[in-house]
């Protein structure tokens, strides 16, 4: 029986999926999670980010990822699995973030002491002590620049795939260029989350991939490879920092000295690892055309599979490499999971008072709408956080409940028209997909059926899914990912069906919430039944 291992290092965990195939049949069996701000508190974040008086900064500790890794190895060591079969080993992980290496990583990642965590011992490797992530909204300036030096957004978006975005690498690495030029200069290598966390388990530098790249606004789409143009327009010698970008089921070499004698692991295949999207595209079964499906984590995005790039023209939207070697389209939603959070404790309810006031509350919240951009929101952008309610009084929670979900749900309807999806069948996953009366409300906006799947984080799925072809592809017996995903990525019973009653009134509610939304971001006034705003 050959054992796969998927890791996914997101905002606020790290999770570990083992997959045993046995015969052509193949299934879960060790499923594990670990909460950084929990397992590791020394590191001191909060939701996997250190706190900033800077709303618009969001930093996390490179190696409480480094020291969580080993912590799930260790998980797995003594899982009491026959780790004989480990075969081989793949991740994801929360995308665009950057770690920034020294040149004496290169020996200190060939040579760790199995006797110590990895953490310590890389604390001299670091160039730059913080990783910016994802929620980090900090460089519209180095945006712009970014945008200027290549023939503005449209072409960027072009090439890249993405207009210049905050989040994205390319504008985070001229931003620390800037500010820190000499931390800069002594930078010889910059990862990705994903790219740092292989090269910690394969012992020596690895590479990136298409879907990973693609996070960054330097990668030419088209061929997969850094694009000159824009790698020289973000900062000096960038070209030489970057990592090679591999094809997705590239092998990045095997598991180093280090975990074999520290875990008692053998030396099973380290896999190229990718972003936690397109990971999750594999993990929610989008192998092929005209599904698609949403993730309810800490951010809240849309994706589905293209076998052929179409650029997003309203500029939120981005196409990404597919795992498959095809790409993906995808919108992210930055008030995902937290902003549900703060409505719940605003409220002081749990998620079962919170389901129940959804539950509770009329369908379409009687005209009463909120914008609910407690942190910088991406899609659409906003820099400045706050909440806006329209007809809301501020004292009624279950129009809160209900405002926060039904806005969500709109404004990705409302932003993933771009890609052109015929939406019949959306797979829900994340961790609120557990959640049946958020995703009823799911259902009846998009008017498409909406499947839970068996196993909730498609990202890890996806990432063991990934070890198990790249493993078949590096022996020369490539398997189709439409067997890959067959017996593991299965629907729940219980498909939620929409209402067509509710649709009809919800696409009605769109250009309503499309006016608030314009409104809000000072584009235009809503028109004046709407106006009643508090
Ligand atoms: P990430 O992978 O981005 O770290 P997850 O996909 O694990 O995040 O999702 C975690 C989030 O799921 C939590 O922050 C929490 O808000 C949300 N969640 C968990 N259970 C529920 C529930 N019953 N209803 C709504 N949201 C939930
Ligand atoms: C996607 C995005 C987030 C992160 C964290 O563009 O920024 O979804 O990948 O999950």
């Amino acid at each position: 029986m050959n054992l796969y291992l998927g890791l996914d290092s997101s905002t606020q965990s790290l999770s570990a999926i083992v997959l045993a195939v046995d015969g052509d049949r193949a299934h879960v069996v060790f499923e594990s999670s670990l909460q950084f701000d929990d397992a590791l508190p020394r590191y001191g974040t909060r939701h996997g980010v250190l706190p900033s008086d800077d709303l618009s900064v969001a930093v996390s500790p490179p190696l409480m990822w480094a020291d969580a890794l080993d912590v799930m190895l260790g998980r797995i060591a003594a899982s009491g699995l026959d780790l004989r079969g480990l075969t081989a080993i793949a991740g994801s992980a929360q995308q665009h973030g950057s770690v920034y290496l020294n040149a004496g990583a290169r020996s200190v990642l060939a040579r760790m002491d199995p006797a110590r965590a990895p953490g310590e011992q890389l604390t001299g490797c670091l160039s730059r002590p913080v990783a910016p992530i994802w929620m980090d909204s900090s460089t519209s300036v180095e945006c712009d620049e970014l945008a200027a030096a290549v023939g503005g957004d449209d072409a960027l978006a072009a090439r890249t795939g993405s207009r210049a975005f905050e989040r994205f690498t390319g504008p985070q690495i001229r931003k620390f260029f800037k500010r820190e030029p000499d931390a800069y200069a002594a930078t010889d290598r910059i990862h990705l989350v994903s790219s740092f966390l292989a090269s910690l388990l394969a012992g020596r530098h690895a590479s990136t991939d298409p879907g990973d790249g693609s996070g960054t606004n330097l990668m030419d789409l088209s061929t997969a490879t850094w694009w000159p143009e824009a790698v020289d327009a973000t900062a000096p010698s960038l070209g030489s920092k970057l990592p090679p970008i591999a094809r997705p089921w590239s092998l990045a070499g095997t598991l180093s000295p280090y975990w074999q004698v520290r875990h008692g692991l053998r030396a099973a295949n380290v896999v190229v690892w990718s972003g936690d999207n397109p990971c999750s595209l594999i993990g929610t079964g989008l192998v092929r055309e005209g599904l698609a499906a949403i993730s309810l984590g800490t951010s809240d995005t849309i994706f589905g599979l293209m076998r052929e790039p179409r650029i997003d023209r309203t500029g939120t939207g981005h196409v990404f490499g597919a795992p498959t070697g095809a790409f993906m389209g995808l919108t992210c939603f930055s008030n995902g999971s937290l902003a549900r959070e703060r409505v719940r404790d605003m409220f002081a309810l749990d998620w079962i008072g919170f389901s129940r006031a959804l539950a509770a509350s009329p369908p379409g919240n009687d005209g009463r709408i909120l914008l609910p951009w407690f942190v910088p929101e991406i899609t659409p952008a906003v820099a400045a956080p706050g909440i806006h309610r329209f007809r809301l009084a501020d004292d009624d929670a279950a129009a809160h409940v209900r405002g926060v979900v039904e806005a969500q749900m709109l404004s990705m309807a409302l932003h993933s028209q771009w890609m052109h999806v015929e939406l019949d069948t959306l797979h829900a996953t994340g961790g609120a997909s557990v959640n049946r009366e958020i995703l009823q409300v799911m259902a009846d906006v998009f008017g498409a059926e909406v499947r839970q799947l068996a196993v909730k984080n498609s990202a890890c799925l996806g990432a063991a899914l990934r070890a198990r072809h790249a493993h078949a592809a590096a022996e020369g017996r490539p398997l189709e990912w439409e067997a890959i995903v067959r017996d593991v990525v299965v629907p729940l019973p219980g498909t939620l069906r929409p209402d067509r009653h509710r649709h009809a009134m919800y696409r009605d509610l769109m250009r309503a919430y499309a006016a608030c939304e314009a409104e809000a971001l000072g584009r235009a006034a809503a028109p004046s039944e709407l106006r009643i705003k508090n």
